[in-house]
């Protein structure tokens, strides 16, 4: 699929499932290890639909390349799969990576397609090469150079096989996305898997209160290098108990409030996500947010968005998507606090191509932009300021248009577009050249 193609069903989330779930480790599990905790997973109280497993090896714990058990109890309990191929290892080890693909490919075949979600090559291999990695003592990782051949292998692999259609990408930590140096892992990828910690950004200010922005902020910095590609979030979690980390605070009441202002604000834009993770008493720090089968806090999402305490200072949400020539590309994101300030959000479309946010919720301030360039469309919609933006600078080229919408306040419309058009209530600005009917 291409990942103009993906980044619309990626932003058209309403129209379709969005898959939630958890990272699955492949140490010590057997069939009835995966099985449990795929089932404990689905009947989590409060959680809804967590149903996907995330995994980090095609290869059973202590073989060398049998096709791990974690695929049969998915099948048996309906999971859906992002694959995992490890790949911080050389050819020949890699090499038993693609034997189990291929041996589940063979033993499972559409039970087990129908289940995937798509193909991740490697898992932070980037970031342990990284000097924050290789400071950390993260052990082993691997070059840009090598994951682009690993992933061509297993393009390779899946060619007209029941795999075929699925998207093939690579995880990493956000400023292993937005380092210049691994661009050519990006362009090979289909999707980014993003894993984000705030917990573990000692670098910035990382209390709890400021830990959905930190998340937002890497996210989007990731949206800007994606090229449209659609981003999901691979892991992310706060712990319940575990050292200071910064300014970070690992407890039960922070993990709650992550939940609500991560997992809760992710499940409302509708973006993928596994989180990490199910289960994992006795680690330090803990992330679990359960224990045998039991939520360790409420997991069921405030009705509104996570950010939903009164709060004076400014907050902004953004999410953006771009498209190629004749496509579409949508992004949309929502603030439901009446005390907050400003979502904004931004679609940017190419040639022929259109773009369109929205903003919904009762914000003081949502900025809202749509961005086009010659022969297209941009609109935008929000219940604050409201941007549209239509055609080149170069003038009033034809086809162009922009077109705001605001029932709050206010709408602008910039740039040089033959048409502009909107419903407004409030202040409306025209820019530039422009006739407009309204
Ligand atoms: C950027 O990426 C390259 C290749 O992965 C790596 O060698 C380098 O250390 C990275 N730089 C930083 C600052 O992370
Ligand atoms: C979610 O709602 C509950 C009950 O309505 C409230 O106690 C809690 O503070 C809310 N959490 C957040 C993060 O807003
Ligand atoms: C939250 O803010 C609104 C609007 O300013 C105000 O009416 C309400 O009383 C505040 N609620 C709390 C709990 O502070
Ligand atoms: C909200 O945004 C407006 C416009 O940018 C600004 O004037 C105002 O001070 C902001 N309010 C808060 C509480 O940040
Ligand atoms: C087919 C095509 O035009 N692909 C392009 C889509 O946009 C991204 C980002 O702008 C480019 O990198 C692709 O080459």
């Amino acid at each position: 699929m291409k990942a103009s193609l993906l980044a619309l069903l990626g932003g058209a989330s309403a129209a379709l499932a969005q898959v939630r779930g958890f990272n699955y480790a492949s140490q010590g599990q057997d069939y009835n290890g995966f099985a449990s905790q795929f089932k404990t997973a689905a009947a989590l109280a409060g959680a809804d639909d967590f149903t996907s497993a995330r995994l980090y090896t095609m290869i059973q714990d202590g073989t060398t390349d049998t096709v791990i058990d974690a695929i049969q109890a998915a099948i048996d309990t309906k999971t859906t799969l992002l694959l995992g191929l490890w790949a911080s290892s050389p050819q020949d080890t890699f090499n038993n990576e693609l034997t189990a693909l291929k041996s589940a490919i063979q033993q499972y075949g559409s039970a087990f397609a129908d289940l995937v979600v798509g193909i991740s090559v490697g898992s932070e291999d980037l970031y342990r090469i990284s000097p924050i990695g290789i400071a950390q003592g993260s052990g082993v990782g691997q070059t840009p150079d090598v994951l682009v051949d690993y992933i061509g292998q297993v393009r390779d692999i899946i060619k007209g096989t029941a795999l075929a259609s699925k998207p093939v990408g690579h995880v990493d930590t956000w400023n292993v996305f937005t380092n210049s140096s691994n661009a050519e892992v990006i362009s090979n990828c289909d999707f980014l898997g993003l894993d984000e910690y705030p917990y573990y950004q000692t670098a910035d200010d990382n209390p709890i209160g400021n830990a959905g922005d930190l998340f937002f902020e890497a996210y989007d910095k990731v949206a800007n290098v994606a090229g449209g590609r659609p981003i999901w979030v691979t892991e992310s979690g706060w712990p319940t108990s575990g050292p200071v980390s910064g300014e970070a605070v690992a407890s039960v009441d922070n993990a709650e409030t992550y939940w609500q202002d991560v997992a809760c604000e992710l499940e409302h834009r509708g973006i993928d996500f596994w989180w990490y993770i199910l289960a994992d008493a006795g680690a330090t720090p803990s992330f679990g947010v359960s224990n045998n089968g039991v939520p360790l806090y409420n997991l069921a999402c405030n009705a509104t968005s996570g950010h939903t305490s009164n709060s004076t200072s400014s907050t902004s949400t953004t999410s953006s998507a771009a498209a190629n020539s004749s496509s579409t590309a949508t992004a949309s994101g929502s603030q439901t606090s009446s005390t907050l300030n400003g979502t904004a959000t931004s679609a940017i479309g190419g040639s022929g191509s259109s773009g369109t946010a929205t903003a919904a919720g009762s914000a003081i301030t949502s900025t809202v932009v749509a961005t086009a360039s010659a022969g297209s469309t941009a609109s935008a919609s929000g219940t604050g300021f409201s941007f549209a933006t239509g055609g080149s600078s170069g003038g009033s080229s034809a086809g162009e248009s922009g077109t705001a919408t605001s029932t709050g306040a206010n709408a602008v419309y910039t740039g040089a577009a033959s048409k502009v058009e909107g419903s407004i209530a409030g202040l409306v600005i025209v820019a530039g050249v422009a006739a407009f009917a309204l």
